[in-house]
């Protein structure tokens, strides 16, 4: 199992700048990088990670993408005068030459190389690279919006060649469009390109036709393409997550990538002044740990766009912080979609619809008024003919994200007696069990002459204080009575005022009452038609075929649990397993891997004794390795689905980060 973080980054990737006067181009900055790695430093996140050296890329390497004319054209700009540099530069869109910037173009795009290398070889887990200038607007002949080198297609077009990579995953998380990657791969299939952006309605730069939700993608690449449209600026945290769960995840775990590289733009965030929306910082931790158990962990980011220096450096260093494996923050802000963002999940989700199985439900479109819509607003705007006033994102303020401290003990285990704590676990007893301890659960516990399960329920009910008090992160219980010890759970958590999310995967109904107050929410899988769902706090979803139904609930757990979760906010999640359920292990791994984003990874898995097999496996997620890759999804079942829409819809009023659809879009 690889282990380990790369941080790429050389100095000499600073030494270039803008020599002219360029109101488009003043803001890409070397300094972007010095402060982005500085915070690194200072964080003491540089020494956590594995530093690895940048290269050249080479001739051959750029060719993968670029022209030969355009590459030997670039190959001249060391030698020009200023008046030659500005000359050149003009016949390009938003971008300017240095006599440096070949040199630093050809060691970013050999950065992202060395980066893919070392990821594909095992010598690290994953990692990020830093650095100027930026690829994703560059095109094959073409310079543009600070781009020369297309620093990240040639990445994937390498890993293809070189390391024999069949799927690659780009995500885009830069607040442009990357044109130049679109371009790139619109009619292949073996790369999926995903990228949101602000648009609009085509008002934004680059101001493309092509930048819109339904340009899905070419012949044989028809359907990975896909593009997120925003309408407007403020974006916040929840419209995000909302497009990763409603959008970008259902997709990407249904193509199945072999790696994931991430166009790694921090514009999106607050206070830049190209964005000019309203995300936080640390929603980079989560929208980072939601792509770590793709590709078995093979995640390569490499830095695009991000120019308020205070947002960008703190975008950074919640990325790393991510990728070592520190716990994410707590989310904040998340009230549910914006209309404009809602309309945009909408429009994408319908678009795509033809080409994806976890879609092929998606509601249509009303198409003539939403198509008719853009170019409504468009002709409008143009009549009103606005004075772009200059905004001053400087001013914008946002608190601090929060520190991320880890736990000294990651994963506590209580396990019976003859099976083994898995390597990196601690095993846990309570040392001092509370002596009324049997008084208060007596409304739990069947036998309260029962010892052994006396003693188990006292190590779980310690392991959540510790939970709490934060000296331990998560844990895995092994118990004779899974429902009677989940009951337990719940009541503890309640009596400590800690909200729990609870995942039960089961087979049979279970007996549970929980009361509708909130403090949890469960979340029941079973194959068994439940009666009508209780309150607002118990969900129950039935999958025909049960939890060995692999595509039905990862449909479930990435379009339902995690839009619940996140919007409950818990402070501990109980995954449950019944002996009866046959959830794959690998499954039962995803759904541990991805749920540990919520609480700040407060997880407690719960399994029956007799489920030795599974402890090693579940440990090793709870640890923060990657859970395996499930293969391409096939489709789930039909009624499956219409029923967990079904469940969708009626929940959404509650719980709006549920929503994929607007309402009145018209
Ligand atoms: N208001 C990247 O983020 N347009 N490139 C500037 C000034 C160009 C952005 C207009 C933006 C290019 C990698
Ligand atoms: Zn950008």
């Amino acid at each position: 199992m690889q282990t380990g973080t790369a941080l790429i980054y050389d100095e000499e990737m600073t030494k270039y700048k803008l020599l002219w006067v360029d109101p488009a181009c003043k803001i890409e900055v070397p300094e972007r990088l010095t402060v982005s790695h500085e915070a690194l430093v200072k964080n003491g996140l540089v020494d956590r990670c594995v530093s690895v050296p940048v290269r050249e890329a080479t001739d051959a390497d750029i060719l993968l993408v670029h022209s030969e004319e355009y590459l030997e054209a670039v190959k001249k700009t060391p030698f020009m005068t200023l008046e030659d540099l500005m000359e050149f530069t003009q016949q390009y869109g938003d971008v300017y030459f240095h006599p440096n910037i070949y040199h630093c173009a050809k060691l970013a795009a050999g950065a992202a190389l060395q980066l893919v290398d070392n990821v594909m070889t095992g010598k690290v887990r994953n990692g990020m690279a830093l650095v100027r200038p930026p690829g994703h607007h560059s095109m094959r002949s073409a310079a543009n919006g600070f781009c020369v080198f297309n620093n990240v297609s040639i990445a994937a077009q390498y890993a293809k060649q070189k390391h024999g990579v069949e799927r690659v995953l780009i995500v885009d998380w830069d607040v442009h469009h990357g044109q130049g990657v679109q371009y790139c791969f619109e009619d292949d299939p073996s790369v999926l390109y995903f990228s949101w952006h602000r648009y609009e309605h085509q008002k934004f730069w680059p101001q493309l036709r092509e930048s819109d939700y339904d340009c899905v993608g070419k012949a044989k690449g028809a359907g990975f393409n896909i593009n997120v449209p925003w309408n407007k600026v403020g974006m916040q945290n929840t419209d995000y997550l909302s497009v990763f769960f409603h959008v970008l995840l259902p997709v990407a775990y249904e193509f199945c990538p072999d790696l994931v590289l991430v166009c790694a733009g921090f514009d999106a965030a607050i206070g830049d002044p190209e964005g000019e929306m309203c995300a936080t910082p640390d929603i980079f931790a989560h929208l980072t740990h939601l792509l770590m158990n793709l590709a078995d962990g093979k995640v390569c980011a490499v830095l695009e766009g991000g120019y308020n220096l205070t947002s960008l450096a703190q975008s950074v260093c919640q990325t790393f912080q991510t990728l070592l494996g520190d716990p994410t923050p707590l989310p904040v802000n998340l009230d549910g979609p914006c209309q404009s963002a809602l309309e945009s999940v909408h429009c994408v989700r319908s678009a795509q619809k033809p080409y994806w199985s976890c879609l092929k439900h998606a509601a249509d479109l009303p198409t003539f008024e939403l198509s008719t819509k853009r170019i409504k607003v468009v002709e409008e705007e143009e009549r009103t003919e606005k004075v772009e006033e200059e905004k001053n994102t400087e001013e914008i303020v946002w608190p601090d994200p929060p520190k991320r401290v880890s736990p000294c003990v990651r994963t506590a285990v209580v396990l019976p007696d003859g099976v083994d704590c898995p390597d990196g676990c601690k095993r846990f007893t309570d040392l001092h069990p509370d002596p009324l301890l049997g008084k208060k659960l007596e409304n739990i516990l069947k036998d309260s002459n029962d010892s052994d399960a006396l003693s188990t329920l006292s190590s779980l009910t310690a392991l959540i204080e510790k939970m709490e008090t934060n000296k331990i992160c998560n844990g895995l219980v092994l118990v004779r009575d899974v429902s009677m010890a989940m009951m337990c759970v719940v009541q503890h958590a309640a009596s400590l005022n800690k909200r729990a999310l609870i995942v039960c995967v089961a087979n049979e109904a279970i007996p549970i009452d929980l009361t509708d107050d909130g403090k949890t929410i469960m979340v029941h899988f079973s194959s068994k038609e439940s009666e009508e769902q209780k309150g607002k706090y118990y969900i129950p979803v039935c999958l025909k075929k049960g939890c060995s139904d692999t595509s039905g609930i990862m449909q479930a757990v990435l379009g339902l649990v995690l839009p619940l979760g996140y919007q409950y906010n818990p402070d501990l999640v109980l995954l449950v397993r019944m002996p009866d359920c046959r959830i794959s292990e690998s499954v039962w791994q995803q759904l541990i891997g991805i749920l540990q984003g919520l609480a700040q990874e407060h997880t407690l898995v719960l399994m029956q004794e007799n489920e030795k097999a599974s402890v090693t496996p579940s440990a090793s997620t709870l640890l923060g390795n990657p859970a395996p890759r499930l293969g391409p999804l096939q489709g789930p079942q039909s009624d499956d689905v219409e029923a967990l829409e079904r469940l969708r819809q009626k929940l959404q009023s509650d719980w709006t980060l549920l929503q994929t659809t607007a309402p009145d879009s018209r």
